[in-house]
């Protein structure tokens, strides 16, 4: 069943949006194997299970037609050199792409085909990411002080591929290198031809 039209109100801070019937939190223990310092992991994982990032979206049919969106709340924080970041994944319809608008906050989004074509883009209050139909997408936080912030849109029937991220992880991994964000190459990152 289809709503009615509606609106709501998110302000360029990082408070929650007042309409929301479906909050998603994602804690350290979601992201086993995702970070590159093990040690460092185990370490923070062993005193908290720390809640890495919320989304909070209204609940809609996963149908075609309908445009999910919502709003993602990255937090500041590091796992060894690596900053806080999303899971990441491809939509399960491949060929679906995605809008992201930074209301609040620093950081990147790290984008890769299934080829093992890359891109990062810069996100910051008022810029906006198009991910393009096949490209799988993270969000890092890239400011150890303050949330990311980010309102997202795409086509509600994508679904999300998770497995392939966790298994060949991101060709490229985003690292804190004296106050600054470096792209440096995954050594764990498993190419195209050798899945
Ligand atoms: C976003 C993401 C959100 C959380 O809504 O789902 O940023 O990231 P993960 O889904 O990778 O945990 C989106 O891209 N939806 O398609
Ligand atoms: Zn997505």
């Amino acid at each position: 069943m289809s709503n009615r039209p509606f609106s709501f109100q998110i302000s360029e801070t990082d408070e929650i949006p007042l309409r929301c019937d479906n909050h998603i939190t994602r804690h350290l223990s979601d992201m086993r194997g995702q970070f590159l310092d093990q040690r460092a992991y185990d370490a923070i994982h062993s005193k908290d299970d720390v809640l890495l990032y919320e989304v909070y979206e209204i609940k809609l049919p996963e149908v075609e037609g309908e445009l999910q969106h919502g709003i993602s709340v990255v937090h500041p924080g590091k796992v060894g050199c690596e900053y806080f970041m999303t899971k990441g994944h491809f939509h399960k319809v491949l060929n679906t792409a995605e809008v992201y608008y930074c209301l609040h906050g620093e950081g990147v989004m790290v984008m890769e085909t299934p080829e093992g074509d890359w891109s990062v883009e810069e996100m910051h209050p008022g810029a906006v990411v198009y991910v393009p139909p096949r490209w799988g997408h993270r969000s890092v936080n890239t400011n150890l002080h303050s949330n990311l912030v980010m309102f997202f849109v795409y086509p509600a029937n994508a679904g999300h591929d998770y497995i392939s991220i966790e298994q060949q992880g991101f060709r490229k991994l985003i690292v804190d290198r004296e106050g600054r964000y470096e792209i440096i190459d995954n050594p764990n990152w498993i190419s195209p031809d050798m899945r």
